[in-house]
């Protein structure tokens, strides 16, 4: 594929209810859209950096400057045999994999569209398996002004149908939500998500969320310490999930050699796209780790991609991939729903992503956009 041209689009939508984490709390949620243009096809990616470098050190700012002054020009004109042949053109920047996964994801959408095939099939084929059809998802709820208003938010996510319910806590708001969500809930698949705030110092905290049969808790220490959280796994029962230190498949090879992980959050975006996601698809699945594709409160274009991801075998654990509702309405595509029989939601079957985008939606939401030409 010739990549001849690439529209880059700063969106900004408004969150269906605003999202608290340990690390801030997001209302109005900006992210950056790609199309990339080649030969008559037009494939679509996701930018999900947030508008604060609280989750990790890229934002929308920077990822729009190191898209439009290094990435961007760095692939123009090019001609790739498949999507692999990307990451050497961006590996003179160093890190910004957020910024890489949206050519990525662009990338993966034009190839499996010129094959005709669903971009899941495209991952899948170096597999026995193919891949799923549905993909079992939960809701990721962010911090509630009160344990009575959590467990009423997590009462409205079970009537929809949601079978997985992960809760994000902080020092103080933990043990107690923790044990009153578990006894509302006695058979709920209910994790914990602490973004990197604890300390080792804090394992006595942790250890009293032992008993209450969580699926996981996902990074309780630093967000660029995998070391600490080795120390930390031999002290807990509780499975334990990384997410923010995976940052690349040397990351996740020092996670699997350290033994500091039961589990990985494997988000394209994270990792620099779904080249690597799936390379950490194929690590996990050999060392015996469990596997689950995160979220980072996706448009409709970022969701497609998650969807096609949690379609490959290895990931049997649900996937933080909620129904279009749960985000924005409208999205920028048309909706994606649940099936709240089994708690999943279908993968596209169409080539590509199999996403339709709304144009009117994408303009109406758009604050910038500039075109790049080979
Ligand atoms: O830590 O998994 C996280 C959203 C933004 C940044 C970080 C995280 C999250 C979520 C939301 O938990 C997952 C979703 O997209 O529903
Ligand atoms: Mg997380």
């Amino acid at each position: 594929m010739k990549i001849e041209k690439i529209d880059l689009y700063h969106i900004s939508q408004q969150l269906v209810s605003p999202f608290r984490t340990s690390f801030g709390v997001q209302e109005q949620r900006d992210c950056l859209i790609l199309a990339l243009h080649s030969e008559g096809l037009t494939g679509w990616g996701e930018c999900v950096a947030t508008n604060d470098p609280g989750y990790c050190y890229e934002t929308v700012q920077t990822a729009r400057h190191i898209l439009t002054d290094f990435l961007i020009p760095a692939v123009l004109g090019q001609q790739l045999a498949k999507p692999a042949d990307l990451l050497p053109l961006l590996a003179p920047v160093r890190g910004h994999p957020l910024a890489k996964a949206a050519l990525d994801q662009a990338v993966w959408d034009v190839a499996a569209q010129r094959e005709g095939v669903s971009l899941a099939q495209l991952l899948a084929r170096p597999y026995a398996e193919g891949p799923r059809d549905r993909v079992k998802v939960g809701v990721s709820v962010g911090i509630q002004p009160s344990i009575k208003a959590t467990i009423q938010v997590i009462e409205g996510y079970v009537a929809q149908g949601y079978g997985r319910i992960k809760l994000k806590i902080k020092p103080g708001i933990d043990v107690e939500l923790a044990q009153a969500v578990r006894q509302a809930f006695p058979d709920l698949l209910l994790m914990l998500d602490a973004n990197s705030a604890y300390t080792l110092a804090d394992a006595p905290t942790l250890q009293r969320m032992d008993d209450l049969d969580l699926l996981m808790i996902e990074q309780p220490l630093a967000y660029d310490d995998i070391h600490q959280h080795g120390q930390l796994r031999p002290l807990l029962q509780t499975p334990l999930c990384l997410d923010e230190s995976i940052t690349s498949l040397a990351q996740a090879e020092l996670a699997r050699d350290l033994q500091a992980c039961d589990i990985i959050n494997v988000k394209p975006g994270r990792v620099g796209g779904w080249t690597v996601a799936r390379q950490i698809h194929d690590l996990g699945r050999k060392a015996g780790l469990g596997l689950w594709v995160g979220g980072m409160l996706e448009t409709g274009i970022g969701r497609a991609g998650q969807l096609a991801l949690a379609a490959l075998p290895g990931f049997t654990l649900p996937g933080d991939i909620s129904a279009t509702e749960r985000y924005y309405v409208p999205d920028i595509t048309a909706p994606f729903y649940l099936n709240r029989e089994d708690s999943t939601i279908s993968v596209p079957a169409d080539p590509g992503l199999g996403v339709e985008v709304d144009w009117g939606q994408l303009t109406a939401v758009t604050r910038h956009k500039a075109s790049f030409r080979a």
